[in-house]
């Protein structure tokens, strides 16, 4: 056989593991009783499983492990030596009867664990990440969503140094031991996946609060952090507890233990988990104050609290039969945490940003090497899939199911969903079949959704017959072909769609759903008596990318006219976007309609300035890529900063009057006044680009005297781009203000990744080599090197140093933590959409990645489909 110039020249590639091969499991676990002695050198794990044969077959129970040996097997309390094997890294045992208790004993050095999966040590504590494959390296056991079991544990630790032991469930017992030592005894009543299992032995103090839910039960809350964070918790807390009450309002649904509690680590791979009532949570997503945290953070933490709160349903109560269905539960919280996000807030801003962070991370994966659909069909590594596709897309499909069948609908089939499958590992297909079980409308067709990766390319042809009054709207949709699916079927899109009268302003009989579900089709309307202005896709009711052939008149009526405020600000970005790839592909645009719309948006008094904010953005550098054939890093900056700087001093007087009015606002936590916060450092960032030679004096000045971080981090972004003198002595200010926080340090170096000026590769370069930067924490890796990889200028610097230091950082990266290294991987194989000499340089770093000994099944999988 012949290696694919990869992985290690006597390893074979990993394999792949197909949808279709699932199984259900020979052998279940109603019941398990785990032992921790813990110990950050040698942890002893004694697991007591209780299993059971499950159909009528012959076939060994296999315990998964990873990186484990056993030093005790005991079948039904008798010790044994040769009546189990291991298959690899799987203990294999021969069972004569139906039921048996098998017990084990092994050991584990949790401090020596970088993967920061399974068991681990964080700042002087114990926690345990298991999704989706992590409990396989604490003890053996079936380690598959679909074998679930009630649990007892048991732990045991120094006093001192773990004072607080927690688990899931409720604690049941404790008391302390000889030699300084204590333990304690929590029980979780309810059947749970091995992934959604926890433990934590900490020296931390805890928020405490409580909540009674509708029913009357009252909920013990603490959220556990380090004693000097405290203060910094008040923001989740309050955050838990609205979760908690949307849960019950909008989709019926209670909690259901006497206890909740969430713990704050450092490390952590990903954002946070969902433990069965032991949420553990990346601390970025939950420690915020005014001073270290922005609007943004503060709005993230509010939004993971509640994601994570959602899945005690959608993931928990309700699980997953294989991690295929990984969408079933990530694609509906993620809907469910974005329509509470919207609640809490501005919903049309929210709105924005989640299409916003769609197009900036899943749209590429959809038309990348890395595409999949939201239920993917095989895999190497698991870990790699817990993507924008996944999550977002996922999200995007509920949303057009919750379109499709109308709010009451939805709650019913949701309502069923819940029922029907309580305390089972279901499938997406389920889901389906629940919603349209509930609601009576066929969803065979939309099925599709699930299995065909791809963003459908939708066009739009609006002509207008005045003699007859009618219009006809022409609709096509394609789905491009993506890896292992050259051709698609076409898929029901939900399209809300309004027609403006062009003089009047007045839409014709108000909005329409239209279901597209062919590749080609015709609606007529009917009593249009004036030339009508096409509103599509409003609020973005399908994932999909709209071509719709709009002249810049019209893109600016609507920009100024549409009353959905999603429609509003897509037809600003079009005609930004139009504006751009016309002035790459020329060399020069006419930037006239572009500053009217913005001039007209800024001064209409009736607008929330969050939603201004958000519509005088221009469309980032790598969203105007993508809607080009070949993407040119360097004319689409060139093109975007003088489209910026036009803005800036053509609009000179209307940044000012804007930037004048937000700016004497005392700090509070509310929506207008983070609205305001918003658009004065938007405007503040287009007097910069004017050049106005006073620009420098009020960023520095902003930065200086902010009495929040939104406003400090808003002034170093723009300081930092530019040249000005006090750029420098801004971040050294903000470091040694902030030295000793690493959530805020993160800050300090990605505003330094981001950074557009033309020495950014060297500085980024530098900054690796900075006494903070630290391989093991992954906060801090994405924060330089995350960062830096979405900086279109400076990472495709046609030198190829961004693309070196990339994979330098994912090599040495994945000899610490295969996962994250693997995340950093995606922005190279985005190779083929640029030019011939960087799409060489990009690949010959993914080449070099795969010749490398040693690699990491996660960074295999990615750097080599990357490739192609
Ligand atoms: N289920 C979590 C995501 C998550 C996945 C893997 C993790 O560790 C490797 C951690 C968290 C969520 O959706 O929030
Ligand atoms: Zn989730």
């Amino acid at each position: 056989m012949t290696m694919p110039d990869a992985q290690t020249a006597t390893a074979a590639p990993p394999p792949v593991i197909h949808r279709e091969d699932y199984r259900p499991p020979d052998w279940l676990v109603p019941d398990v009783a785990l032992d921790f002695a813990l110990d950050p050198a040698a942890t002893r794990v004694t697991a007591r499983l209780s299993v059971t044969r499950s159909g009528a077959h012959n076939r060994p129970l296999r315990l998964d492990g990873d990186g484990l040996t056993p030093l005790a097997v005991r079948i039904d309390g008798e010790p044994q030596a040769d009546a189990w094997r291991m298959d690899g890294a799987a203990l294999m045992i021969d069972l004569p009867g139906d039921a048996h208790v098998i017990e084990t004993e092994v050991e584990i050095a949790p401090e020596k664990n970088s993967q920061l999966m399974g068991l681990y040590a964080s700042g002087g504590m114990l926690c345990t990440q298991c999704e989706p494959e992590g409990f396989r390296r604490i003890t053996f056991f079936p380690d598959r969503p679909d074998v679930l079991s009630r649990y007892v544990v048991r732990m045991e630790a120094d006093k001192a140094r773990f004072p607080v032991l927690l688990s899931n469930g409720d604690r049941t017992d404790g008391g302390d031991l000889d030699d300084g030592r204590h333990w304690a005894e929590w029980r979780d009543p309810f059947f749970k996946p091995t992934y959604l299992f926890a433990l934590v032995a900490a020296d931390l103090v805890a928020n405490r609060d409580s909540f009674a839910t509708r029913s009357g039960k009252e909920v013990e809350l603490a959220i556990w952090v380090k004693p000097e964070d405290l203060a910094k918790t008040e923001h989740a807390m309050a955050a838990l507890k609205a979760s908690m009450a949307w849960d019950e309002k909008a989709y019926g649904r209670e909690y259901d233990l006497g206890e909740f509690n969430i713990v704050a680590v450092a490390d952590f791979n990903f954002g946070a988990m969902e433990n069965k009532s032991l949420n553990i949570f990346n601390s970025r997503y939950i420690l915020a104050d005014p001073d270290t945290a922005t609007d943004v953070d503060y709005d993230n933490v509010a939004g993971v609290v509640a994601h994570e709160y959602f899945h005690n349903w959608s993931g928990n109560r309700v699980t997953c039969r294989d991690w295929f269905q990984l969408s079933l539960k990530e694609g509906f919280t993620v809907f469910r945490d974005q329509s509470f996000s919207a609640d809490q807030g501005s919903a049309a801003v929210k709105r924005i940003e989640d299409v916003r962070a769609l197009r900036a991370s899943q749209f590429p994966e959809d038309a990348g090497p890395l595409a999949h659909p939201i239920r993917p069909e095989s895999y190497m590594e698991i870990s790699n899939f817990y993507t924008a596709t996944v999550y977002n897309k996922g999200a995007e499909v509920i949303r057009m199911l919750h379109t499709i069948l109308g709010a009451d609908a939805f709650r019913k089939g949701s309502d069923l969903y819940f029922d029907r499958h309580d305390g089972q590992a279901a499938t997406c297909e389920d889901f389906v079949t629940a919603m349209e079980d509930a609601s009576g409308v066929d969803l065979a067709r939309f099925r599709l959704w699930y299995s065909q990766a791809g963003t459908p390319r939708v066009t739009a042809r609006l002509e207008h017959e005045p003699a007859g009054g009618q219009a006809r709207l022409t609709l096509e949709q394609g789905v491009p072909p993506t890896p292992g699916q050259p051709s698609k079927q076409p898929m029901p899109i939900p399209l809300r769609v309004a027609l403006y009268g062009e003089v009047t302003g007045q839409t014709f009989g108000g909005e329409r759903l239209v279901m597209l579900e062919d590749a080609h089709q015709e609606i007529l309307f009917e009593g249009i008596g004036e030339r009508p202005v096409l509103s599509i896709n409003r609020g973005f009711s399908a994932p999909v990318t709209v071509v719709a052939d709009r002249s810049a008149a019209d893109l600016a009526f609507l920009s100024a006219q549409d009353d959905d405020p999603f429609a509003r600000y897509e037809a600003m970005q079009q005609l930004m976007v139009d504006t751009l790839v016309r002035a790459v592909a020329l060399g020069e645009g006419d930037h006239r309609p572009v500053i009217e719309a913005v001039q007209e948006t800024l001064r209409n008094a009736a607008l929330d300035p969050a939603f201004i904010a958000e519509a005088v953005l221009l469309p980032s550098e790598s969203f105007i890529g993508d809607q080009m054939p070949v993407v040119d890093p360097v004319a689409i900056h060139l093109a975007r900063e003088a489209l910026r700087r036009d803005l800036g001093q053509e609009l000179e007087d209307e940044w000012r009057a804007s930037y004048a009015k937000t700016h004497a606002n005392r700090y509070e936590y509310t929506p207008p006044a983070k609205g305001l916060r918003r658009l004065k450092t938007v405007s503040l960032g287009y007097m910069a680009a004017s050049g106005a030679p006073d620009a420098s004096v009020i960023a520095f000045r902003q930065f200086r005297d902010a009495d929040n971080m939104t406003d400090r981090q808003g002034a170093l972004g723009t300081l930092v781009n530019s040249q000005w003198a006090e750029r420098d002595e801004a971040l050294k200010l903000f470091y040694d203000r902030y030295r000793g926080n690493d959530l805020v340090i993160d800050k300090w170096f990605t505003t330094q990744a981001l950074s557009t000026r033309d020495d950014s590769v060297a500085a980024v370069e530098a900054l690796a080599g900075h006494g903070d930067f630290t391989l093991a924490n992954p906060n801090r890796v994405r924060a330089l090197v995350g960062a830096f990889a979405v900086n279109q200028k400076g990472f495709n610097d046609l030198s190829g140093r961004g693309y070196r230091f990339l994979a330098d950082m994912v090599l040495a990266v994945d000899k610490l933590n295969p996962q994250t290294a693997a995340k950093l991987i995606p922005p190279l194989g985005r190779w083929r959409r640029f030019d011939e000499a960087r799409a060489t340089l990009m690949r010959a770093e993914l080449a070099r990645v795969l010749a490398t000994p040693g690699l990491s099944k996660d960074v295999f999988e990615q750097a080599s489909k990357s490739l192609g």
